[in-house]
């Protein structure tokens, strides 16, 4: 694109997006009825030495469409009609606008804009996304707040949103600081983890993700630092990622979880994120969870809610005989009977996950 042709958009595109829109072309006969647009940022946390690649995925059925990439205020890029539209800009500074301390907030947001339609059943004929990360120092140093936390993904109010804050278990370095391949393992988890399961990847903008500063013990189903109960009041689950390779569990709202790819993260996010019971039969605890149960206490819960969902009640088989005996009607691999990146959630765990999101 001409700099100035640039310069111009960087000054005037708030106002000429609805002036561009709509051009008539006798060539186009089109009805926009879908224009979406889903940005995302890597590094997850970027430290002021990193650049950071802004990805923009639009989903449209407009033929022709722009996409807008703005990053920390400014356009950064502008691409015509691509589905994926994606710049790389930095380092970005982490000093503070008022100038003090290290480490800031840094916006972006991507903008869809069809053009040359006839018809545009949106009002507005247009969709953006807009995201905040965090920009710290070298170290991952950031005081923009006391409460020892960083945004990674922080795109939705908290009282609306899942917040999930990673804690670095000790096993990742010796050092004080957060290290890049703790950093790395989270984006890995948000982006490939969840990511990858299309029912959470749908939800993706109701999800806040989060890094604790200091680092929690790895053991016990993961502990945080007792700190973050006070700093971060608002959040409504704790994952603690560790390096080694140990059996992980959940208490309450925090689990642990391997750093790398293993069965732990989706499975035990199951338990601490979306209150689901094991499928398996073995050693752990069973319950029934309060609404859409993905296991049943008796066989009689289970035929019965077949029943009134329509499905043949011959589906409902015990699955274990510890602990009074448990009921369910999932078949083969679960995230629950196991865990692994894109295995399915079951008949029942795809209820109880809608019931989840349409919940929050
Ligand atoms: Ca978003
Ligand atoms: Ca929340
Ligand atoms: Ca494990
Ligand atoms: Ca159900």
């Amino acid at each position: 694109m001409p700099k100035r042709v640039r310069a111009l958009l960087t000054l005037f595109v708030p106002v000429s997006l609805l002036a561009l829109a709509g051009c008539d072309d006798p060539n186009t006969t089109t009805t926009v009825t879908r224009a979406e647009v889903e940005a995302r940022h890597s590094p997850i946390i970027a430290t002021d030495s990193e650049t950071v690649t802004v990805t923009a995925e639009t989903d449209t059925d407009a033929t022709e469409f722009w996409t807008f990439i703005f990053v920390d205020g400014t356009l950064e890029e502008i691409c015509d009609s691509q589905t994926s539209c994606s710049v790389t800009v930095g380092p970005l500074s982490s000093t503070p606008p008022g100038g003090t301390g290290t480490g800031r907030p840094v916006n972006y947001h991507a903008i869809v804009l069809p053009i040359k339609y006839d018809d545009c059943d949106l009002d507005p004929c247009n969709n953006e996304d807009r995201n905040t990360f965090a920009v710290t120092g070298n170290n991952y140093q950031y005081d923009p707040n006391s409460g020892n936390y960083i945004p990674a993904l922080d795109q939705s109010p908290s009282s609306d949103a899942v917040d999930v804050v990673f804690h670095m278990a000790g096993d990742y370095t010796s050092g004080s600081d957060l290290t890049k391949s703790f950093i790395s393992d989270v984006e890995d988890k948000i982006y490939d983890e969840y990511g990858a399961q299309s029912i959470i990847e749908d939800q993706m903008q109701n999800f806040n993700f989060w890094v604790y500063t200091k680092k929690a013990n790895g053991d016990d189903c993961g502990v945080p630092d007792s700190s973050v109960s006070s700093n971060m009041a608002f959040r409504d689950a704790d994952a603690v990622l560790h390096v080694d390779t140990f059996g992980d569990c959940s208490i309450g709202s925090r689990f642990s979880a391997e750093g790398h790819d293993t069965k732990a993260f989706l499975h035990e996010s199951g338990h601490g994120v979306f209150n689901m019971a094991d499928e398996y039969d073995g050693d752990t605890s069973y319950f029934e969870p309060a609404n859409e149960p993905n296991i049943f206490k008796t066989s009689s819960n289970c035929t019965s809610e077949q029943t009134s969902e329509g499905r043949p009640t011959s589906a409902c088989s015990q699955f274990t005989s510890r602990q009074g005996g448990w009921y369910k009607i999932h078949t083969g691999s679960t995230i629950m009977s196991w865990g692994t990146t894109g295995q399915p959630w079951g008949t029942e765990g795809v209820e109880h996950m809608n019931w989840f999101f349409n919940n929050l």
